[in-house]
């Protein structure tokens, strides 16, 4: 294979028929809603010299054509004029078409006869004169993505030169790249962060479709070529006619992008909404049925993709009741999908969430593999299994799951989530490309052979064909994710759907120079950064293994270390005061390492092997137990977490260095947003550390855990208007209490200042809640220093770790005897809650002093 590797950064040198203007605008555009709010921007990227034509006259080749003359750009326009001749400019030409097309017109030219569907091929003739390229495909989407391949060369150019090694060719390593969406007919989107839906509002299909032709174009740059729409969960509704008339519209919209419409069903469909009286997989009345809908399915959508289930899992009815397995109801769909060259794509993530916490032997991680493992060789062909990266839930960290390594006789696709539900919900940044590299990477060992995770999705290992990536995307009308820098994970899924021996490093490096600007410290201070965000978010949100210690039962948001206990859902640590961890040992624990194969169970099984970064996840241990490190488990709490929000502060002070060298806009929204998680990162490692302390009774060896000099609480502050409270959980406010206005319009606590003078940096912690926006004044000696207005949109909906927020008054001058204010303004359901001021030394101020 030619190339396959061929994305990385190019060397200068050559200038080929595509030559990089290297004029990229920076910063990210405003306005509507379009793919070039996220990666795709305008022209003045690449210069073509000469015409753009489509062999083909198919809506998907005439995408392609579009496409690549949006990158041109007058050469007249390049700085220097360098490459300016009017006999080069109208005598060059570049055509797009499929290998067959291009063999037809074209015998010259060298195209392979053995292209792939997706596959693309880049050639071209002439760069000192009128030049002559091709862009050929496997097929007309290969064509495509071949456009997508040639438009993403000049941001990894070398500035103003680029060197293109002809042909380029490359394919996708796997058939199925898929995008979920978790869309509700209301236009709610679960687990999104990003806005309403751009598919529905009010229970139909949105009239304007103009944003889902634009992200089918977006998913189309990174490979993507399928589109499931509504949520797992409640899919029923969908299957209707009216339902399915306005799914075909959708279908249209994304067509020219080659991006095909799948959705979810509920296996209880023919019930709900069919009026028959079972939906039991096996009873014929239920196949005809479903054969019919899907007859029904393909008038209206002639290449629909096909169907996503989640069944007998959290709520959503399926094949056990009526006793039936996953099998008899993935093949029961796959048989009426096959004719249509549909595919089934059966969720492995069915759990009990019922699950009895005093049983030492239960465990929510085996349930993937216990259910599934026994049925692998009675899947049909067209059922692909898609099962989590991990055997939880997306937390920070977890295991690879098991069952990728337990299927060997049906095809598998590996879901990972693109939305940030556990991950910080777009409003801290964490590029989780590195984490999906890990699992890609990891080596599971099947028959003591190298058998990396990648390699079984592609087939390479047990020569499944269907092999896939699905990543649950949850974008929405507010630029796609919410967040301008998470936008990089959606472009990461794509590029390693595509390409799983990329590095996230270079993933990065590419997103970077097409979405903000290709200045080299932008480029490598970006990268920095996003390198850097996930090992902080662990940090401070889930160490050793111990998953996401946030509110499982709730937002999955901020910090709630028991509500993972002592209930059903399985997402259990087991911490007590002793020790923390689940045993999940085959010698005493609950046996799910022996669902690795045996060389990986051995690693996980011993304390010894055991890496530290997942040992909680596996063995229950005291707090005084040491790592390989050396430190203590619960030293290394202490540590982490200071580090970890530590690291949170130092991506903002990285930002800050480029403020002069990214577009103003995109500046200042990136600069709140990491300024925002700064201060939640110091909620979450005050509420962990505490718990802990309190928990195992063992002091922090560096003295900080239950120590917070200059903090002043506000429930021991001069009050008027303001009034107790208890935080619940306790440990998501200092001292697990806090103040609210709740009885009030206006309230103050007061403090006087009884240490030394100086000039300080002053945090006001208070709970931003929604449904009103509090205002906030800060005054020394009743003079206004600063205010604000808490209006965000955070989860929960009374005080505590989901909307504990900071705001930092800079360089305040105080002396002793100076009398420090905050006055809350309640509004609407928002109390102007308070929890403390905390006074530091302004670190300008240890600037100015003398040495
Ligand atoms: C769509 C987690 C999420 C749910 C989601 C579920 C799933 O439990 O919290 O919102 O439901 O995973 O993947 O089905």
């Amino acid at each position: 294979m030619e190339n396959r590797r061929g994305a990385g950064r190019r060397k200068s040198g050559f200038a080929g028929p595509f030559v990089c203007a290297a004029l990229l605008a920076a910063g990210l555009a405003a306005g509507g809603q379009t793919a070039d709010q996220a990666w795709l921007r305008g022209p003045n990227r690449l210069i073509l010299f000469g015409k753009v034509i489509a062999l083909g006259s198919s809506p998907i080749e005439q995408s392609a054509a579009q496409e690549l003359s949006r990158s041109i750009s007058h050469p007249a326009s390049v700085k220097g004029g360098v490459f300016s001749t009017r006999e080069w400019r109208e005598n060059s030409l570049t055509v797009v078409g499929t290998a067959q097309e291009i063999r037809k017109l074209y015998p010259d030219v060298p195209v392979p006869g053995d292209l792939k569907p997706d596959e693309y091929w880049i050639w071209g003739r002439g760069s000192q004169g009128p030049s002559f390229s091709v862009v050929a495909g496997g097929d007309e989407r290969g064509a495509l993505y071949g456009v997508f391949a040639t438009r993403r060369l000049p941001a990894t150019a070398e500035m103003g030169k680029l060197k293109v090694d002809y042909p380029l060719r490359d394919h996708p390593a796997v058939p199925i790249r898929w995008v979920d969406e978790w869309d509700n007919a209301d236009g709610t989107v679960e687990r999104g962060y990003g806005g309403r839906s751009i598919f529905f509002e009010g229970g139909k299909v949105r009239e304007d479709l103009a944003p889902v032709a634009e992200y089918a174009r977006l998913l189309a740059s990174v490979g993507i070529n399928g589109c499931n729409l509504n949520n797992v969960n409640g899919a029923a509704p969908f299957l209707t006619s009216e339902w399915l008339r306005g799914l075909k519209r959708i279908a249209d919209a994304m067509r020219p992008w080659g991006v095909h419409l799948a959705m979810s069903v509920a296996l209880v469909s023919p019930e709900k909404i069919g009026g028959l009286k079972t939906s039991d997989p096996l009873d014929p009345a239920v196949k005809a049925w479903w054969a019919a809908k899907v007859n029904e399915i393909y008038a209206l959508i002639p290449d629909f993709a096909g169907f996503t289930v989640k069944a007998d899992s959290e709520g959503q009815p399926g094949p056990a009741s009526y006793g039936r397995s996953p099998a008899d109801a993935a093949n029961l769909l796959a048989g009426a999908l096959k004719p249509h060259g549909g595919v089934v794509l059966y969720r492995a993530f069915v759990y009990n969430n019922h699950l009895d916490w005093s049983d030492m032997k239960a465990d929510r991680a085996r349930a993937a593999y216990d259910i599934f493992h026994p049925l692998d060789g009675s899947f049909a062909p067209n059922v692909i299994v898609q099962t989590k990266e991990g055997p939880i839930d997306f937390q920070a960290r977890e295991p690879v799951s098991p069952l990728f390594g337990g299927l060997r006789q049906t095809s598998q696709a590996m879901e990972v989530q693109i939305t940030q539900e556990y991950t910080g919900q777009q409003r801290h940044l964490v590029y989780l490309a590195p984490m999906w590299k890990q699992v890609l990477d990891f080596d599971l060992r099947a028959d003591r052979k190298s058998t990396p995770v990648k390699e079984i999705l592609e087939g390479k290992s047990f020569h499944r064909p269907l092999g896939g990536m699905v990543g649950v995307a949850g974008v929405g009308r507010d630029a796609w994710l919410g967040s301008p820098l998470a936008l990089a994970n959606l472009y990461a899924f794509g590029r390693l759907a595509w390409n799983p021996d990329l590095t996230p490093e270079q993933i990065a490096d590419e997103w970077i120079r097409q979405t903000i600007n290709i200045d080299p410290v932008v480029v490598s201070t970006v990268e920095k950064m996003l390198m850097q965000s996930w090992p902080a978010y662990e940090h401070y949100t889930g160490f050793l293994g111990s998953q996401t210690l946030t509110d499982i039962t709730g937002s999955h948001y901020g910090p709630n270390i028991e509500s993972s206990e002592r209930n059903g859902w399985g997402q259990w640590h087991r911490d007590d005061h002793e020790g923390i961890g689940m045993d999940r040992s085959v010698a005493t624990g609950t046996g799910f390492v022996g669902q690795y194969p045996p060389e990986v169970a051995r690693v996980y099984q011993s304390l010894n092997t055991c890496p530290d970064n997942l040992l909680l996840f596996f063995h229950h241990v005291r707090y005084t137990h040491k790592l390989h490190s050396g430190q203590t488990v619960i030293q290394y709490i202490y540590d982490s977490h200071y580090k970890g929000a530590a690291e949170a502060a130092q991506l903002v002070a990285e930002w800050e260095t480029l403020k002069s060298r990214v577009n103003p806009a995109l500046y200042d929204d990136v600069h709140a947003r990491l300024e925002y998680q700064a201060g939640h990162a110091i909620v979450w490692r005050d509420a962990i550390v505490q718990y802990f302390l309190k928990q195992s009774g063992i002091p922090d060896n560096k003295g900080r855990a239950g120590h917070y000099p200059g903090r002043l609480e506000a429930e021991d502050a001069r009050l008027t208007g303001y009034k107790a409270i208890d935080v619940t959980p306790w440990e998501d406010a200092s001292g697990g209490k806090a103040v609210t206005c709740a009885d009030a319009k206006s309230c103050m606590a007061e403090w006087t200042w009884g240490r030394k003078a100086g000039r300080f940096d002053i945090a006001v912690q208070y709970f931003d809640l929604q449904g009103g926006a509090a205002r906030f004044v800060f005054a020394v000696n009743g003079q206004p220093v600063a205010s604000w207005t808490a209006n965000a949109t955070l989860p929960s909906r009374r005080p505590d770790g989901d909307n504990s927020t900071r705001y930092t008054v800079r360089d305040v001058e105080l002396k002793p005897g100076d009398v420090l204010r905050v006055e809350g303004t309640a509004d609407g359901n928002d109390p102007a809650a308070l929890d403390y001021v905390e006074v530091r030394p302004a670190p300008m101020a240890a600037a100015r002093a003398p040495q």
